[in-house]
């Protein structure tokens, strides 16, 4: 921006009045929310929001090779992220960061039975007991059978492990029936008649009711349920890899739009019996459609997260929206990190919409500053839980910035924050609480912070920068000025771990 005078005079502590952190960093001390409205995520469900259960699966089967796990193994050689299905980590992994500190947990090996005998393979393991575990597989049906733990299956050893008792605090999280729906209607093989097809879905939805009403006579009482995702938008329904969904009857294209329509039906089910029925119980259920939520005529009543991320996708791609909407299969990459399951962007973005459900709190997505409004910008990297990187600017009184704190949620990039953090010090060393509508912790696209206040004194300004619970990264942070003054002057100080850019 013109008319700002940058100067830099030095690196490292600073005698800000009243700062005594100005060179920040390194003290890992990660810690749960001083106010967290659960007192665990416990998450179910399939590959959506698997933490490490089908990889460490996959590992134990050793000989099996990978590709009879109908997902494949998420493995680090292929870039998934510690066993996720995605480059870094899920929705589920960011909600439970939200309210436990800690991400999602995977419990392989514990209460998996070996199906051709039923017997447990680590009978010794001992039981989990941690408010954030993971009980779900990638490959999982709600009700199917296989090698791969269905949801009965998981949450028979959860039970277990819980001793037949839920903590009434905690919050159940349930991503499933996508696969129900892939096995119905395959992208190669046998596709199922309607009329079966609706049937066995009616029961996947039968089966999922039962699962949570035995979950709340155990003493679960919150819980937040994706619908399905629309599993007809997986690019692997494309057998032939040219980027068409070829029209012949019977082939790609017939598959894709019968996926379509059975992954409605589940949801629809889920929400328009599940959900309600559960809530009958007395428990408190909280739905987030994932795909589109259409009426008779196939009008949109409500969007699903996808649709709702889209614009911001369009956006940062510098794509319009109408043309990624209608040619998802040719810029799969911008949804897709394999040719079945969301980027780790998505699942941020995603995260952060099911977070702000949860909380009731309006979804605000904040857009990036425009490159050529930045008047500064420090790169840095939350290396070890509970790091604290401190950039110190000086400001002059009266005058109104914003900074933003980027990670996974814009940058998508492979090994960004996924849930930065950011708190500004004033110059007597007392943090701002004071911000314009739109700004918070996760104001920015997704889980990232923007914040705009006007300075109320001259002086140095300490910028904190963390991430939330015990999450680690890298991450990029902007200011820019809301209107530039001529003569205005700015001082940097930065700790010897960061770099610094003024642009
Ligand atoms: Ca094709
Ligand atoms: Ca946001
Ligand atoms: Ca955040």
């Amino acid at each position: 921006m013109a008319g700002i005078r940058l100067s830099i005079t030095g690196a490292g502590s600073n005698g800000a009045p009243g700062n005594g952190n100005g060179n920040g960093g390194g003290k890992p001390s990660p810690t749960p929310p001083a106010t967290s409205r659960f007192s665990g995520v416990i998450t179910l469900g399939d590959s959506l929001i698997d933490a490490g259960n089908a990889l460490g699966l996959a590992e134990w089967y050793d000989g099996l090779p990978f590709q009879d796990l109908p997902e494949g193994a998420p493995t680090a050689e292929l870039g998934y992220f510690e066993g996720r299905f995605t480059n870094c980590y899920t929705y589920a992994d960011l909600v439970t960061n939200k309210y436990t500190g800690k991400p999602s947990q995977s419990i392989f090996p514990y209460g998996y039975e070996e199906p051709t005998f039923g017997i447990r393979i680590a009978p010794f393991e001992p039981e989990p007991k941690d408010n954030n575990l993971n009980w779900g597989y990638g490959g999982a049906q709600i009700r199917g059978g296989g090698p791969i733990p269905n949801l009965y299956d998981q949450t028979d050893a959860m039970r277990d492990a819980a001793d037949g008792k839920y903590d009434p605090g905690a919050l159940f999280l349930i991503t499933m029936g996508g696969n129900d729906v892939r096995e119905l209607a395959p992208a190669t093989g046998a596709v199922t008649d309607a009329a079966t097809a609706a049937t066995r879905l009616q029961k996947a939805a039968d089966a999922l009711l039962g699962e949570i009403g035995e979950m709340v006579a155990r003493g679960a009482s919150h819980f937040v349920i994706t619908g399905l995702p629309d599993v007809g938008l997986i690019p692997r329904y494309d057998t032939d890899f040219d980027g068409v969904l070829d029209p012949t009857p019977g082939s790609e294209l017939d598959r894709a739009r019968t996926a379509t329509q059975y992954s409605q039906i589940l949801d629809d089910l889920i929400r328009e019996q599940v959900v309600p029925a559960a809530r009958a119980l007395g428990a408190e259920v909280t739905y987030v459609p994932l795909a589109d939520v259409l009426d008779d005529q196939g009008n949109v009543i409500e969007q699903g997260a996808l649709d709702r991320i889209l614009p911001t996708l369009a956006d940062l791609h510098g794509i319009a929206l109408q043309d990624l909407q209608d040619n998802l299969l040719q810029y799969q990459d911008t949804v897709f990190f394999d040719r079945i399951h969301p980027t780790a962007q998505v699942h941020a973005l995603v995260g952060s919409l099911i977070h702000a459900t949860l909380e009731g709190m309006e979804w605000i997505e904040g857009r990036p500053l425009a490159s050529d409004a930045i008047d500064l910008s420090f790169a840095g990297s939350i290396d070890t839980a509970g790091e604290v990187d401190t950039f110190t600017v000086s400001l002059r009184r009266g005058d109104t910035w914003t900074f933003e704190m980027l990670g996974m949620s814009t940058l998508g990039i492979d090994g960004s924050l996924a849930d930065p953090l950011m708190e500004i010090l004033d110059p007597r060393g007392k943090a701002i609480s004071e911000f314009q509508p739109g700004s918070g912790e996760d104001s920015g696209l997704g889980f990232d912070a923007l914040l705009t206040f006007t300075a109320g004194r001259s002086g140095d300004y300490a910028i904190r920068a963390s991430a939330t619970g015990s999450l680690t990264g890298d991450y990029v942070i902007h200011g820019a000025m809301a209107e530039p003054v001529a003569g205005t002057s700015l001082r940097l100080f930065v700790n010897d771990s960061s770099l610094l850019t003024v642009g």
